[in-house]
Parts: structure tokens; C-alpha cells; sequence
């Protein structure tokens, strides 16, 4: 089987549904098709400022959503990051290949960096600790948002650059990005993308959020100005992000929305969006505070996911160590 694996940032108490849309609920449909590998990012989450409580307590929600949503600890391994000791010792391998101008050059970081007051050089390497991460598992396909392709691409030249100065030895990997849902928009600012940073709380829908904030969200939603309910990026994003999301949470095509809603006003649309978002969160809300009831459950399945995805990142990290010239440990 192909390998798909991925990774997400517990930077915040709930995902959102860009989160969800764009890489979570790949993963999980990945799961049939592919060996998968899932992993909640917590080396990432301190290259910027943080506080350790809060990390530890967003490490546990973030892998209770996961599973709430369909990750399935007995079709894939479910890890913590910082429990794997290969990863650090593959991306130091990966800086000393990558440029300083190249790394500078990053869209993530010049964004993320320009936010800062203090700029970590963990965010500057933040690429390469992502490129060690799939690189160590031998990943095939990578399910993410447009915003990681990037990070994608990097990750695809550093496994080329490594195959051709040390002999080939790590596979390059393939961006799972579906087109439809690559980029979720933030409700009150529809050109930007949906992101747990975004100016205002009103515009990001999270998994966890009860279904009175959904619905006001929703129904708050900053819309186009005309009427008719169409799909248009470029003049209608507002009405467009929301057809969007109503069809990857209905199975409606964007077409027979469109249709439903032909002659009708926005706020039709809104009030049965609101209703199809709150049906579809409900059950991994519930299910999260099930697995977050119990964490030395939750912290179990995480142990034996660590175990797992350790024999395999420790076997990849030996044959890099070696093709690099490292004297193996006897
Ligand atoms: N709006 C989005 N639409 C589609 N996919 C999205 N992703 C994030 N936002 C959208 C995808 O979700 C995963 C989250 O990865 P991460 O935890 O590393 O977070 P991130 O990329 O930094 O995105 P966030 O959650 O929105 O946080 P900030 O505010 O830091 O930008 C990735 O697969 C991402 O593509």
C-alpha cells in the first residue's frame, strides 16, 4: 500500500473547519487506500511563543478531534511528534542541505515572522523539521491545504537534493491536495484564508464551537453584494466560500445548490447552511469530550502510536546516518 501521512499544529483548542476541509477529513478517507501515519505537530507549535500548559492540554484536544473525526487508531498509527526522537535528528541533516536564502524565501515564514516580535530560527526551519517528518516515514502522498504546498515543494527538493548527493535512498513525496476544499475562507474576510490567527473570531468555524455560535457565525457570514446565489470567485466570494463548504458537508454538488437556491434570497441559504453545519459537528464534538473524559486512554493510544512510528522513523534515520557518513554506534 502507499503511505499517506500528516500533521497538524495543537495551536489552538479546536480546529476549524479549514482544518477539517482541507487535510483532516482526507486523512481520514486516505485511511482505506493507504498505510497512514497521523501526528499532531507539537515541535512546530513552539517555534513561536506559547505557553506549556496550554501546548499540553491543546496536544490532548487536538488528538481527541482527530479521532472524533475518524482517525482510527487501528488503521493508522496517531502520534505525538515530540514523542519520536528521529524526527529533530533528521531535520538537522536536511538544514545543513537547505540555503539560508532558500529557507528566507518561504512564504509561511515571511508571513508568520512579519507577526512576530521575536523571530525564533525554529520558524526559519520550520520547513525542514515538515520535510523530516515525511521524509522519515517514506510518505507517498502528504494530505494537506494549498497553504502547506510550499512547504510541499521543499520537502519534494530536499529528498531530490539528498538522492543525488548521498545515493537514493528517500522517496519523494506526492501533495494530496483535493481543489475544492484546498482553501477554506474566513466568513467575515472571504478573500483571506480561514485560519486559527484570523482578526476575528466571527469568521472561523471550529469543530468544537456549541450550535448557537455556528449558527451566528453563519448567519453573520459577510455576503456579496446582488442577490442570486451563484458560484463565482472572483465577484461572489463571500456566497461562493459558503456554497463551498455547504456542498463538501452535504454531498450536494456546487450545481444543485445553485439550482435550489435559483430565485431565492441569501439568507435561505444561510439558515439551512447553519443546520447542515451544526448536524455534521455535533458527533465530533460529542465524540471529543468522550475521548477528553479520559486521557490516560487518549495518552495510551498516543504511547503505542509512538512506538509504532518509532521503529519506523528510527530504521530511516540509520540508513540516512549512514549514507551521510556517520560512524554507526556498535
Ligand atoms: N483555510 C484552510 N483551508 C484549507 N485547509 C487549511 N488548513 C489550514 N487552514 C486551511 C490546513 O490544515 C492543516 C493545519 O496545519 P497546521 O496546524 O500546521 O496549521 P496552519 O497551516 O498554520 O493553519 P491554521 O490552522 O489556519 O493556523 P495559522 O493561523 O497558523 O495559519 C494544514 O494541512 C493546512 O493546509
Amino acid at each position: 500500500k502507499p503511505r499517506s501521512l500528516s500533521g497538524m499544529q495543537p495551536t489552538a483548542d479546536s480546529l476549524h473547519l479549514g482544518n477539517y476541509l482541507g487535510a483532516l477529513q482526507q486523512w481520514v478517507q486516505l485511511q482505506d487506500s493507504h498505510d497512514a501515519l497521523y501526528f499532531i505537530a507539537d515541535l512546530h507549535a513552539i517555534t513561536v511563543d506559547y505557553d506549556p500548559a496550554q501546548l499540553r492540554s491543546r496536544t490532548r484536544r487536538t488528538a481527541a478531534q482527530f479521532l472524533a473525526a475518524g482517525v482510527d487508531p487501528d488503521r493508522s498509527i496517531l502520534f505525538v511528534q515530540s514523542q519520536i526522537a528521529a524526527h529533530p535528528r533528521l531535520s538537522w541533516v536536511l538544514e545543513c542541505l537547505t540555503g539560508m536564502g532558500e529557507a528566507a524565501r518561504m512564504t509561511q515564514f515571511k508571513d508568520k515572522s512579519a507577526k512576530q516580535e521575536r523571530v525564533s530560527v525554529g520558524l526559519l526551519t520550520y520547513p525542514m523539521l515538515m520535510a523530516a517528518d515525511i521524509l522519515i516515514y517514506d510518505a507517498d502522498r502528504v494530505p494537506v491545504g494549498e497553504d502547506q504546498r510550499q512547504h510541499l515543494e521543499i520537502s519534494r527538493d530536499l529528498a531530490e537534493r539528498f538522492n543525488s548527493r548521498f545515493g537514493k535512498s528517500l522517496v519523494v513525496p506526492e501533495p494530496h491536495i483535493i481543489k475544492q476544499t484546498a482553501k477554506v475562507y474566513d466568513l467575515q474576510e472571504p478573500t483571506a484564508k480561514m485560519s486559527k490567527s484570523a482578526s476575528s473570531p466571527l469568521g472561523i468555524l471550529n469543530l468544537l464551537d456549541s450550535p448557537k455560535a455556528l449558527s451566528k457565525k453563519i448567519k453573520s457570514a459577510v455576503t456579496d453584494t446582488g442577490t442570486e446565489v451563484r458560484f463565482d470567485r472572483d465577484t461572489k466570494p463571500g456566497i461562493s466560500n459558503l456554497l463551498t463548504i455547504y456542498s463538501a458537508l452535504s454531498g450536494k454538488s456546487i450545481g444543485t445548490l445553485e439550482d435550489e437556491y435559483a430565485g431565492k434570497q441569501y439568507g435561505h441559504l444561510k439558515v439551512d447552511l447553519a443546520e447542515v453545519v451544526v448536524e455534521y459537528f455535533a458527533p465530533i464534538r460529542e465524540r471529543t469530550e468522550e475521548y477528553l473524559a479520559d486521557p490516560a486512554q487518549l495518552d495510551a493510544i498516543l504511547g503505542d502510536g509512538a512506538k509504532r512510528a518509532s521503529a519506523i522513523a528510527d530504521a530511516t534515520v540509520a540508513r540516512v546516518y549512514d549514507s551521510v557518513g556517520f560512524l554507526p554506534r556498535v
